[in-house]
């Protein structure tokens, strides 16, 4: 008896560290700050067809609505209650997205603050995304109900009530991050409302939650409320799927609290991984992309199967956070496209790709003075939508990244390779590196000064390969380099240091 309960305990748990993506699918993009109607539309006319597994949206509850800095992105991270209409949309957009991407098989991941309501000092009335009215003086939020019985103030001990020292657990978990009020999910009565709030979600169709800011809360409480979950929406998931559950620690090491208190419960965002392959694209630190060939957990990163991993992510792509300078984004955007594809190449973790937006950068003394700035809007606040140009490319200041041919042709070989061993490793002992994915696909990449020039056993069957870097196949003919691969698995490669994307992928399906 004891041990079918462990079965069933573990059973339940582990379930949580599958994202529950359809089609062998292996890729989750961050679709920061789009409205729900572009998402949909982004779903049926690129995801779903392009091969992507699902999308992780920005925080949907009822938040705070700042004025001054004038409506910051991190406005959502402040919730005032459940309701469910946010800059993205209404509560009505959001299940129409929700649908939408479910029927072309495009999960959704949502994105759930509980940790803590709106900012102390974020004041009282009905400045808030549905109108509701709440009051942060004396921790009214009306619309759930919460009230002053439901925070922690009584347990933090520090003189601000903020965290003061990461050092002390106690700080970190029942103390105000950066002075946001902490909910005391002790209390059966708020696990009992936030689990309210996940469930209408997952009745809606979603397929699992990134948990925001898991580090400041006691695991025993979170696994009180995941338990308390219920399983996906058979209208798209097989029955008895439990929620994908990715919780946000970030975990540099050198902090008492460490992700692996985290792994029975769901996945972990590893936030080593971007801040460590950043310093070896920028050569930072004496690292080198030869020193790749243990990647993983041989460079001190947990299990693969508890990883999320990503290049960058919304708060570290403009200085908030952790992983500080090394971290690679769009901005540099020769080194980012490298960064993502060996991420989508390497079989480590479950892979998530950033989507930005762009912003004026401001940068004195290393810091972004306007790392505030929320999305392309208009001159009332609202976000402006994102028009697709006639070469694919996305409009009024968005990025786009999983659009760039190089990030998106790297999702499908990931897909392509799905469960394929890392084989075939080659370095020069410096910067040029290559390696395969069993014998379904191949990449070689050259981050030295000077031209890669080399016969590699590919691993992969003979015949004439379309690199999907350079270009890709089209209509059966290849619009980009071409590579022949021998009967005996040996192929040529040349690529200079100078070329717009110094490194070549081929994989099964890219071949003619
Ligand atoms: C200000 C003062 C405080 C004061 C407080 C009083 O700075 O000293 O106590 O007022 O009310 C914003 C402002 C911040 C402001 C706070 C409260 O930046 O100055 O405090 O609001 O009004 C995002 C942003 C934060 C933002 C927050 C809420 O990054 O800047 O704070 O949203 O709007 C740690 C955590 C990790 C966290 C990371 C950023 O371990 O969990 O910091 N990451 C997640 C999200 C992140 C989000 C939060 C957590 C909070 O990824 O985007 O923070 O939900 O490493
Ligand atoms: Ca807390």
């Amino acid at each position: 008896m004891k041990f079918l309960i462990l079965v069933a305990l573990l059973g339940l748990s582990l379930a949580q560290h599958d994202p529950n993506t359809k089609h062998g699918r292996t890729a989750i993009v961050h679709l920061f700050e789009r409205r729900w109607a572009d998402i949909a539309a982004e779903c049926q006319r690129y995801l779903g067809p392009n091969g992507f597994g699902g999308v992780q949206i920005s925080p949907l509850s009822e938040s705070i609505v700042v004025t001054n800095p004038w409506r910051p992105w991190w406005q959502r991270y402040q919730p005032i209650g459940y309701n469910l209409c946010s800059r993205s949309g209404t509560e009505n957009e959001l299940k129409d997205m929700i649908t939408r991407c479910n029927n072309v098989g495009v999960n959704i991941y949502v994105d759930a603050v509980i940790n803590h309501m709106c900012g102390a000092g974020g004041g009282a009335g009905t400045h808030s995304s549905c109108g509701s009215y709440f009051n942060a003086n004396n921790k009214d939020f009306p619309t759930v109900p919460y009230s002053g019985l439901d925070f922690n103030d009584g347990k933090c001990k520090t003189g601000s009530g903020n965290i003061e020292n990461y050092n002390d657990v106690n700080q970190v978990r029942n103390c105000r991050l950066v002075g946001l009020l902490d909910l005391s999910l002790e209390k059966d009565y708020v696990r009992g409302k936030v689990a309210g709030f996940m469930n209408k979600l997952i009745n809606m169709g979603v397929a699992g939650f990134r948990v925001d800011a898991c580090k400041h809360m006691w695991p025993g409480d979170l696994s009180a409320v995941y338990g308390s979950l219920n399983n996906l929406n058979t209208k798209w998931f097989p029955s008895g799927s439990r929620p994908f559950i990715f919780q946000e620690v970030i975990d540099l090491g050198g902090e008492p609290i460490t992700s692996k208190e985290y792994f029975g419960l769901g996945r972990v965002t590893e936030f080593k991984y971007g801040a460590k392959l950043g310093n070896v694209m920028r050569k930072w630190n004496g690292e080198k992309l030869s020193y790749l060939k243990n990647w993983g957990e041989g460079w001190g990163m947990m299990p693969t199967d508890k990883a999320l991993v990503f290049v960058d992510n919304h708060d570290n792509q403009r200085g908030h956070g952790a992983g500080g300078a090394s971290i690679v984004t769009f901005w540099d955007a020769r080194l980012y496209k490298m960064a993502v594809g060996l991420m989508l190449a390497h079989p480590y973790g479950v892979t998530r790709v950033m989507s930005s937006y762009r912003w004026d950068r401001n940068i004195v003394n290393g810091q972004d003075k306007n790392d505030w700035i929320g999305p392309p809007s208009n001159s009332d606040g609202s976000t402006k939508p994102v028009p697709i140009n006639p070469d694919s490319t996305c409009g009024n200041g968005w990025v786009c990244e999983h659009r760039w041919r190089q990030i998106k042709n790297m999702v499908i070989f990931r897909n392509v390779v799905n469960g394929q061993p890392f084989a075939n490793w080659w370095d020069n002992q410096n910067n040029q590196i290559a390696f395969s994915r069993g014998s379904r696909g191949f990449i070689v990449i050259n981050n030295d000064d000077w031209d890669l020039d080399v016969t590699l056993n590919t691993g992969m069957p003979g015949g004439t390969y379309c690199d999907v870097i350079s270009g890709q196949k089209e209509r059966g003919r290849c619009t980009g380099k071409e590579v022949q691969v021998g009967g005996n698995g040996h192929a040529s490669f040349r690529i200079s240091n100078m070329e717009e994307d110094p490194f070549i992928a081929i994989h099964a399906d890219s071949k003619l």
